[in-house]
Formats: C-alpha cells, sequence, structure tokens
C-alpha cells in the first residue's frame, strides 16, 4: 500500500520540552493516571467528515486543502482512498477510534439503493482494513440535514415520505455501525427544529421525533446494537431554533417520550457554549442525570455566535471536562474530535498538528483534573458548604419530615436568618491556578 502522508512519521511523545511539532508533548498513551493509562481514559476519535472530506470551503470562498488522495473526487475510488488515508492517519497518530456520518462514506447516488450498495462496499472494505489493527467505530449517524429533502427536517418534516428517508438511513447507518463494531449511535438534530412558528405545529414535529427514535431503538436491538444511543444538544445551527437546545431540554425530552433508558447525552463544547452555557455545565447536567455517554471535542469563539468547531486549545476548559468526566466514572463513548482546521491551515502537517493539539490539551487537562481531585481543596469546600443540612433543621428537610408550617415556625423563632457564608469563588480560583501552573 502506497504511503499517503509521506514523511509524516508515527507520532511519538516526547515530552513538554520537545520543541518536535510531530509529537506528543502531554499525550503519553501508557501514563498512569488516578490507576488507569491515558490511553483509556482518553478513548479519542477521527471524525471522518472534518478529516477526510472538509477541505476548507465556508461561504465565501472554496476549497483550500487537497483531500482527494490521489484519487477523483466523487468516486468509489476516492471512498477507498479516504479509508485508506483514515487508516494511515489513525495508525501514525495512536488514534483507535472513528466516528461517520453514512454520506462522509461514500458519494451519495440518486437513488438510495445504490448509495446504500456503495455503503456495503465501503463498510466491507473499512472491515478489512480494520483487521490486525485496534482500530474501531466509536458512533456512526445518519446526516439528515444534507440534503435538499431534509429542508423541514427529519422527524419533524412535514413530510411523510421524507420521514420515510429519514427511516432508511437511520436503519442502514445502524447496520453499519453494528458491523463495524460501533459503541454508539448519535442523532444529532441539525434540522429537527423550525424557522418561524408561524408554519410549525411544534407538539406534532416533537411527537414524530420521538416516533422515529422508538423505530431506531427497536431495529438497533433488533439486530444486536448493545450500545448507547446519543443526542447530542445544539441550539440552532441551522435552523434558528433547535428542539435538541441543550443537556437540559434534551434529558426532558427523553424522559417525556420514555426514551431515557437506551439515550445518553453526546456533549459537544461548542454546541452548550453557542446554548449560553459552559462547556462544563453541560457535561455536569448530563453527569447528574446519569446520561454523560460521549463527547465531541472542540472549541468556539466567544466572540462569534456560530459553530467554528475549532481544534480544543484551551487549557482550563479541558480540565474542567476532564474533572467531570473523571467524577463521572468516564465515558461509555469517547472523545470525537468534531473539529477542523482553519481554512488557512490546508497541509497534511496541518491536519497531524491539529489532532496533536487536541489530543495534548485533552492529556494536559486529564493530568490537571486529576491534580484537583487528588488536591481535594475542592471537593472539601463543596462539602462543608452544604454542612448545614447534616444535622438538626438542614436533615430534616433532607430527609423530608417536615412540614412547611414547620420551617416557618423555625424561621419566625429565629425572627433573622445569619448570612450562609462566602462562596470563595476567588480563593477557589486561585487553587485551580495553584494546580495548573505551580
Ligand atoms: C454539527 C455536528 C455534527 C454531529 C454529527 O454541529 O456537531 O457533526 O456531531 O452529526
Ligand atoms: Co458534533
Amino acid at each position: 500500500m502506497k504511503e499517503i502522508f509521506e514523511g509524516i512519521p508515527k507520532i511519538a511523545y516526547e515530552g513538554p520540552k520537545s520543541k518536535n511539532p510531530l509529537a506528543f508533548k502531554f499525550y503519553d498513551p501508557e501514563r498512569v493516571i488516578m490507576g488507569k493509562p491515558m490511553k483509556e481514559h482518553l478513548p479519542f476519535a477521527m471524525a471522518w467528515w472534518h478529516n477526510l472530506c472538509a477541505a476548507g470551503t465556508d461561504m465565501f470562498g472554496r476549497d483550500t486543502a487537497d483531500k482527494s488522495f490521489g484519487a477523483e473526487k466523487g468516486t468509489m475510488a476516492h471512498a477507498k482512498a479516504k479509508v485508506d488515508a483514515g487508516f494511515e492517519f489513525m495508525q501514525k497518530l495512536g488514534i483507535r477510534y472513528f466516528c461517520f456520518h453514512d454520506v462522509d462514506l461514500v458519494p451519495e447516488a440518486d437513488d438510495i439503493k445504490e448509495t446504500n450498495r456503495r455503503l456495503d462496499e465501503i463498510s466491507d472494505y473499512i472491515l478489512e482494513k480494520m483487521q490486525g489493527t485496534d482500530i474501531k467505530c466509536l458512533w456512526g449517524t445518519a446526516n439528515m440535514f444534507s440534503n435538499p429533502r431534509f429542508m423541514n427536517g427529519a422527524g419533524s418534516s412535514n413530510s411523510a415520505e421524507v420521514f420515510c428517508f429519514a427511516a432508511a438511513q437511520i436503519k442502514k447507518a445502524l447496520e453499519l455501525t453494528v458491523k463495524l463494531g460501533g459503541r454508539g449511535y448519535v442523532f444529532w438534530g441539525g434540522r429537527e427544529g423550525y424557522e418561524t412558528l408561524l408554519n410549525t405545529d411544534v407538539k406534532f414535529e416533537q411527537e414524530n421525533i420521538a416516533k422515529l427514535m422508538h423505530l431506531a431503538v427497536d431495529y438497533g436491538r433488533s439486530i444486536g446494537f448493545a450500545g448507547d444511543f446519543y443526542i447530542e444538544p445544539k441550539p440552532k445551527e441551522p435552523m434558528k431554533h433547535q428542539y435538541d437546545f441543550d443537556a437540559a431540554t434534551a434529558i426532558g425530552f427523553l424522559r417525556q417520550y420514555g426514551l431515557d433508558k437506551d439515550f445518553k447525552m453526546n456533549i459537544e463544547a461548542n454546541h452548550a457554549t453557542l446554548a449560553g452555557h459552559t462547556f462544563q455545565h453541560d457535561l455536569r447536567i448530563s453527569a447528574i442525570n446519569g446520561m454523560l455517554g460521549s463527547i465531541d471535542a472542540n472549541q468556539g469563539d466567544t466572540l462569534l455566535g456560530w459553530d467554528t468547531d475549532e481544534f480544543p486549545f484551551n487549557v482550563y476548559d479541558a480540565t474542567m471536562c476532564m474533572y467531570e468526566v473523571l467524577k463521572n466514572g468516564g465515558l461509555t463513548g469517547g472523545f470525537n474530535f468534531d473539529s477542523k482546521t482553519r481554512r488557512p491551515s490546508y497541509t497534511a502537517e496541518d491536519m497531524f498538528q491539529a489532532y496533536i493539539l487536541g489530543m495534548d490539551t485533552f492529556a494536559l487537562g486529564l493530568i490537571k483534573a486529576a491534580a484537583l481531585i487528588e488536591d481535594g481543596r475542592l471537593d472539601r469546600f463543596v462539602k462543608e458548604r452544604y454542612a448545614s443540612y447534616e444535622s438538626g433543621i438542614g436533615a430534616r428537610i433532607r430527609e423530608g419530615s417536615v412540614t412547611l408550617a414547620e420551617l416557618a415556625a423555625y424561621a419566625e423563632e429565629k425572627g433573622a436568618a445569619a448570612l450562609p457564608g462566602s462562596g470563595r469563588q476567588e480563593q477557589l480560583e486561585s487553587v485551580v491556578n495553584e494546580v495548573l501552573f505551580g
């Protein structure tokens, strides 16, 4: 097999003093952190679409990067060249998972039967490439947002015919996910929302989305899919409003429609910030509901109001992410780099350096989050902050053994409440800096 990324070596860990741009400074796969090697804490995944398909096109200009990998675009030969490139890329970086949409793998044909035939062919080829490697699928999904038929949504479309095409794509994508050993299956509702309420029956659309998800669960389980289904919340873009606005909204939806046993969240950093939250907030909301499943690792630009899908660079955010993940006891999924190089970063070296940046950022986050937990000051402070509920009237509130009238009588007897104690935010932020840089 001809090498595609000629001149790019296998990326090794060289440590923080290394100045080699093609080496890891912090990601040391075998290093043990809190009893587990880094590579097990951090099941990294390559996103097929950004890494092997996206070539820098934006609304104002065409491709800057050459992602032909030596084949003519739009052909099955190109689909196979992408598989070759992807496997060489993952092996050189030591990445053990990939995520895909159906249409990332093959060019979509006019007739869905032909698209499915192409998907069978390419997935046989991927299976062949997987042999003798430890590479597997992290999750699969169906792209139900690019084809014009999905302009009004997929499950939420006003057209029953479109609903059938969404079902057909999900059926096939589930089969592919099972065939490729996928841990999860994602629903990102990019067009499940509305542009205007003037033409939209929100209740009807939400019921239909839930129906489609139930059908997917039933079919997935019937073909042996034992993994988690995920909702990937996002508040907007491309639609003005998307129903899976954030983790709290998506969890409420899953519970309302009886889907909460089969689904968890796939939290993407830049989606959480678009919803007006921190990344950590949506991770925490998912975790406390037992629904933190997987992560789309990227970051946005706080000065921009859209999804920039940048490679993660912010070590504070990665630390707080890994803090949530460690407290959650890990993930059933992994860390998918739903990130793209900037338009002017158009070379093969940039593809590798982007993943090195992302993997090193999360490795640093892991090291620092473990240090914060081992330091113990944050945990101790939080525990003490709620100490008034450990005994007396507080303990009775927690047990539920007290009435509103009894609480009012307690307050009246006191006459005035003592202040609740300082939040010590600045002190705690100093603790974080000390652990990160001390
Ligand atoms: C879009 C996005 C998607 C999903 C999968 O913002 O994040 O790529 O991750 O459909
Ligand atoms: Co994503």
